[in-house]
Formats: structure tokens, C-alpha cells, sequence
């Protein structure tokens, strides 16, 4: 047990790529915000020398871990590997947090309150409360239409399945199987909510607001939206096709 979180030890797993303008002042946040919860950053080897300098943190704060990794391989793997990371050395809860500022700091202890009550907490940008800062309309239109699509088309039921901000119970993480996830960007996060759906995890969505980055290149491409939306039409025919075969095995018997 601990003064900021009544579920337990908690890990922030914070996955980065050339963050050195920005990780320095999120990790000073997130060490103020919430004093008690560890820290793995999990590094791709960052040609900027991020992970060197997460080393140097590292040696004076023993809530800080490092976890290297050899070139970019992408955010999804980098937190399978923070989850297996965090599961092998018993942490109750395990955050997913961008490095950018998206996710702020200030708003964790928000999340952390709801892991005694819910298997994944979802810091959401579209429920009552929720807001984005410094993002041009199309962008909001295109997410909300997203999230819109996933929700019809896979019956999660989730405002925001698409966001990064979230606080898995570790109980829950133990029962997915996690080897066979493979999805990237986006995806990534639809797969897990499925997941934890499927799992009969409960979910619930607590308002923050995601404040966009203002320095370095936005990573949206029109690759990454199609594979999004390819993705989540098989995944919804898939799950809708399940949904029928069990009633229809229901009313058989
Ligand atoms: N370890 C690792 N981290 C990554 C990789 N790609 C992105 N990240 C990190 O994942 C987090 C989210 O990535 P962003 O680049 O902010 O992605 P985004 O928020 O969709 O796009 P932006 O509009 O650019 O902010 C950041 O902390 C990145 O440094 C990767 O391949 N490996
Ligand atoms: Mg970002």
C-alpha cells in the first residue's frame, strides 16, 4: 500500500525515441506529482543520447529504471516489454505515459484513484470533462470519427480506445496473452481494450486533458490511419461473427 495509490506499488512505463528536449521535464513531474510510483524508461536507442541521460538519472534515483533496446521498434513493443518488465518484478499497477507532455503528469494521481475500482483506467479525451489542447479540428474530427467506428464496430465500450494515458491492473495484464499481441501505432491501444473486453475486464474512463506537443513532427500519416481502420473492420466482423455463433449456440441448447 501507498500514501498515493490504495491498489498498490505502481510502475510508469514511459516508451521514447529522441525525447531529450521533453523527457527531462516530464520526469521531473511525474517524480513530484507521485513520489511513490517507479519508473521504467524504455529506450530504442535514441540517436539524441536520451537513454544516457536516463542512465545518469538512474544512478541518483533509485525509482528510476532504464530498459535499452536496439533501434526503433516501435511503441507497442516497447510496451510489452515494460509490461513483462513490471509483471516479473510484481508491481500492482503498470501506467502507459508518453514522454511528450501529451499525457500530463499532474492528472496520474486521477487515474491511479480508479485502479482499486476498475482492471484499466483510460485517461480520455472524449467523455464529458475531457479535452485536447493545440490540436487543428480535422485532427479531433478524425479522432473522434475513429473512436466512433471502433466503438460500433467492435462494441468496446469506450469513448476514447485510441488514447495512450492508461493504468492496467497488473492481474489483469497476467491474464492476456500478451505474445500475440502485434499491433502497432494505434492499434496497439484498440488491441489491448479488446483484450481486457474479452477478458471481461472492467474498464472505466476518467476525463484529463491531453495537451498536444508543440516542438518535433506529429507522427500521424495516412499509414497509420488505414491500418487502423483495416484492423478494426476485421477485428469488429471477427468479434460481431463470435457474438452470433454464442447466441446461436444459446438458443440451440
Ligand atoms: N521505445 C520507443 N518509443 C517510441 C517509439 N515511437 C514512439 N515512441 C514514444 O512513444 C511516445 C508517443 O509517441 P509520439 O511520437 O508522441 O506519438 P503521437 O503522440 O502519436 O504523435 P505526435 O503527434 O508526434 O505527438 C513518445 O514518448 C515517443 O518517444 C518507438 O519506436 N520505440
Ligand atoms: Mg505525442
Amino acid at each position: 500500500m501507498t500514501e498515493n495509490n490504495p491498489s498498490g506499488r505502481v510502475v510508469v512505463i514511459i516508451p521514447t525515441y529522441n525525447e531529450i528536449d521533453a523527457l527531462p521535464d516530464t520526469l521531473a513531474r511525474l517524480r513530484a506529482t507521485v513520489p511513490d510510483a517507479d519508473v521504467l524508461v524504455v529506450d530504442d536507442g535514441s540517436p539524441d543520447g536520451t537513454g544516457d541521460w536516463v542512465e545518469e538519472q538512474a544512478a541518483s534515483d533509485s525509482a528510476i529504471h532504464l530498459m535499452r533496446r536496439t533501434g526503433k521498434q516501435g511503441l507497442g513493443t516497447a510496451y510489452l516489454a515494460g509490461f513483462r518488465w513490471g509483471l516479473d518484478r510484481g508491481y500492482d499497477v503498470l501506467v502507459e505515459m508518453d514522454a511528450d507532455g501529451s499525457h500530463r503528469p499532474e492528472q496520474l494521481p486521477l487515474l491511479l484513484a480508479e485502479t482499486s475500482a476498475a482492471d484499466l483506467v483510460v485517461g480520455s479525451r472524449w467523455v464529458p470533462g475531457g479535452r485536447v489542447v493545440n490540436w487543428p479540428r480535422n485532427r479531433e474530427i478524425l479522432s473522434r470519427g475513429a473512436n466512433l467506428y471502433t466503438r460500433l464496430a467492435m462494441g468496446i465500450p469506450l469513448r476514447d480506445a485510441t488514447a495512450g494515458f492508461r493504468a492496467y491492473r497488473a492481474t489483469m495484464l497476467e491474464k492476456l496473452d500478451l505474445a500475440g499481441v502485434d499491433s502497432h501505432g494505434y492499434c496497439f491501444q484498440i488491441d489491448m481494450s479488446g483484450r481486457v473486453e474479452d477478458a471481461h475486464g472492467r474498464m472505466i474512463e476518467v476525463p484529463i486533458t491531453f495537451v498536444e506537443r508543440t516542438a518535433g513532427e506529429s507522427k500521424m500519416s495516412r499509414g497509420i490511419v488505414f491500418e487502423a481502420l483495416g484492423r478494426v473492420t476485421v477485428w469488429g466482423v471477427q468479434r460481431r461473427a463470435a457474438q452470433l455463433g454464442r447466441l446461436l449456440r444459446h438458443r440451440k441448447n
